[in-house]
């Protein structure tokens, strides 16, 4: 780039905004700066603000290479609003580390447990069961009882299964699967008391639901219910700033060290964890720098601040709480006035029931499961698709 000098400049500054203002790492600490360098995570240890200004440089560059308009990027990357916070990519790792890392070291412990012949369920997840099973060996086999699931308790099953006596693992049946429910809800969304607040709503703006689905074919009352759920409609858009935190889970992918002090306790007696977190955290942070670049594409497309929206935990926005690629996939004009802009009642509207449209959506006379089916396109739960049928059909009801 011709430039990059004046990315790196606004990159530095931003940086420096962010330890004017002060970043989640240091408020909840001491006053002490002394750097966790072995991440050996005790509670009472402290660091300094990770410095983020590398990251946040090569995101920059990351966003001019993609074309994007350079004096608006300049601007961006200046802005006091853009600040870092490890929540998003913490979060993310940690809810990450539960399902997969840690739970192929369970699955593994739990398969081998039951070669040795005890009696234990095989789910991958590290509950009390598992855990009590873990300490029964270790009575067993007089070791210290700590019920941990760890690669110190893994390797003591290894070093047991080399002279023990072991049965096969396909002899092994798991417990018969329980089947989803069709009817649990989000009571918050379906309850008697709150559902006529929903109906008001989709009454006073019946005549853009209805000139919605004359263009999409969806009905109203789903799109309403879809705003119902994600926003309240319209109540509560998310309490961060989308670009913040889109911005900081992608700083991550360029230098772990932005994120490692916030998850430092798993790293504590497991070196690998290390090496699949910081994976994880380039991956994850690849993802995030996408949904940037669609940010921005879609604020500097429409006229909008990047930094002016609030948004969910990794940046989802507006009424129907859309990712940036889906707006710039799925966001339409519904109020003409030829702008798209997710915090506009009828151009969220319209976007939903042209992502609803585009996802499989086929008017009337669908099938119950033909309607799951694409509801759980837009949020892949359940009780979500659950909650967001119950409340359509009472409307469609009642209205
Ligand atoms: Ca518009």
């Amino acid at each position: 780039m011709s430039n990059r000098s004046i990315y790196a400049s606004a990159a530095l500054m931003a940086a420096a905004a962010l330890f004017a203002v002060g970043c989640s790492f240091t408020t909840t600490k001491s006053s002490s700066d002394s750097v966790d360098s072995d991440l050996s995570g005790r509670a009472s240890q402290t660091w300094r603000s990770p410095d983020v200004s590398d990251a946040w440089k090569h995101l920059a560059d990351d966003m001019a290479r993609r074309g994007l308009n350079e004096r608006k990027l300049e601007q961006f990357f200046k802005s006091s609003s853009l600040v870092y916070t490890s929540g998003p990519m913490e979060t993310k790792l940690r809810e990450l580390y539960g399902i997969f890392y840690r739970s192929e070291l369970t699955k593994e412990i739990q398969e081998k447990l039951y070669q040795l012949g005890y009696d234990i369920t095989i789910d991958g997840r590290a509950g009390s069961g598992t855990r009590g099973v873990v300490t029964r060996f270790q009575a067993d086999n007089g070791l210290t009882q700590t019920g941990d699931i760890s690669d110190a308790t893994l390797a003591s099953i290894n070093k047991v299964m080399k002279t023990a006596k072991t049965r096969s693992l396909s002899s092994y049946s798991p417990p018969s699967a329980k089947k989803p429910s069709r009817t649990a809800t989000y009571p918050q969304f379906t309850k008697a008391g709150v559902l006529p607040t929903i109906l008001a709503h989709y009454r006073a703006d019946r005549e853009l639901f209805n000139a919605m689905s004359r263009k999409y074919n969806v009905p109203g009352e789903v799109a309403a219910a879809i705003m119902w759920v994600e926003t309240g409609y319209g109540n509560y858009f998310g309490k961060h700033l989308a670009a913040s935190q889109l911005a900081s889970m992608a700083a991550a992918a360029y230098d772990f060290d932005v994120v490692a002090p916030a998850v430092s306790d798993l790293v504590r007696s497991d070196g690998g964890a290390k090496t699949w977190l910081k994976d994880t955290a380039v991956k994850r942070g690849g993802w995030a720098a996408d949904e940037l670049a669609a940010l921005l594409s879609y604020s500097f497309q429409n006229g909008h601040d990047p930094t002016s929206f609030p948004g969910s935990i990794y940046g989802a926005i507006g009424y129907g709480q859309f990712m940036p690629s889906n707006v710039l996939k799925y966001g339409v004009d519904g109020s003409g006035d030829g702008k798209v802009d997710m915090f506009n009642k009828a151009d969220a509207i319209y976007s939903i029931g042209n992502y609803l449209k585009a996802h499989g959506w086929t008017g009337g006379g669908m099938s119950e499961e033909a309607r799951r089916a694409v509801i759980m396109k837009y949020n892949k739960s359940g009780v979500y698709v659950n909650t967001v049928l119950y409340v359509a059909d009472w409307l469609a009801a009642n209205k």
